[in-house]
């Protein structure tokens, strides 16, 4: 995917050479980033790598560099929301040029989709406003089909049940996701039906600030969500469920490093991956 250049840039690193949140400097940073809102997911995936060779921890930001199946890959932490993964986003492309895989979690629209099981997002409406700042309203969040792919094929490698579809990224988790909290009434309470009656999967915070600046940087990025809340039935995960979830959505991104690894290779020099190329 061909890069832009710029006239000008502007970049903010510390003495040491490091974006200054996320703290990473070249080399920190692998080919494949895992991404997840919650630092504690984050060193739960690293916890599976086979080596640990770059650990670095500032704010929010947690950034675990190391091996899987002898793969390079890192996972980071970017805390919650769009804003928070516009700063990793901008600073990572500053130190490397991965593919971004978000293993978030969600809140499913469909009554269907049961809690723990898996949705990968084809794209995403942007109800944040944090890309508007890059690009104009029309402008459409989308997944590279690449990453999506890999991410659809390691959740049915690993035999769980998920779902593909588009993820409605909210600016919040109440307000914007229209959750009636006593006292705070969401100014549109209907929002979680009417997105759920144009088909819309799911809500989370990031994958369209993830997948908006991805497209404008030319990186991949997929995102696949664990489903921690059923809305139409007003459930939401139990303790135990939920770290059954956390570690199924970590596996379909470990899987999907390996896919896209895999798919990397059969494409060889050719500008993108096609269904004839198979994988190596
Ligand atoms: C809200 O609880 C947080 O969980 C989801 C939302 O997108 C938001 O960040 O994702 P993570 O589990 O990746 O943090
Ligand atoms: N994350 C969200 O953003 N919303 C939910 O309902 C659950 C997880």
């Amino acid at each position: 995917m061909a890069r832009r250049t710029y006239k000008s840039a502007e970049v903010v690193r510390t003495a040491a050479g490091r974006q200054y949140h996320i703290g990473c400097a070249p080399g920190d940073v692998a080919p494949f980033v895992l991404m997840c809102g919650d630092p504690a997911r984050a060193r739960r995936c690293a916890g599976k790598f086979e080596k640990v060779k770059v650990e670095r921890a500032n704010r929010e930001y947690v950034t675990i560099t190391g091996t899987w199946k002898g793969i390079p890959v890192s996972v980071m932490a970017t805390g919650m929301g769009p804003d928070n993964t516009e700063i990793a986003v901008v600073e990572l492309a500053q130190v490397a040029s991965p593919t971004l895989l978000r293993i978030g979690s969600c809140g499913a629209l469909q009554k269907a989709t049961p809690i723990g099981s898996i949705v990968v997002s084809s794209g995403a409406v942007r109800l944040e406003n944090t890309s508007t700042w890059f690009v104009p309203e029309g402008y459409p969040a989308v997944a590279h089909p690449e990453a999506a792919l890999a991410m659809l094929q390691a959740a049915s490698d690993l035999k769980l049940k998920h779902s593909f579809g588009l993820t409605a990224t909210a600016p919040g988790f109440y307000g914007a996701q229209a959750r009636a909290v006593p006292g705070f009434p969401p100014r549109v309470p209907t929002l979680d039906a009417d997105l759920a009656r144009i088909g819309v999967a799911n809500f989370e915070m990031e994958a369209s600030a993830l997948f908006t600046l991805a497209t404008l940087r030319g990186l991949r990025a997929g995102c696949a969500c664990a489903v921690f809340a059923n809305r139409p039935a007003n459930r939401f995960i139990d303790a135990g469920a939920k770290e059954n979830a956390e570690d199924d959505v970590i596996a379909v991104g470990l899987r999907a490093v390996e896919i896209l690894a895999a798919m990397d290779r059969a494409r060889g020099k050719a500008p993108r991956w096609l269904p004839r190329m198979g994988v190596r």
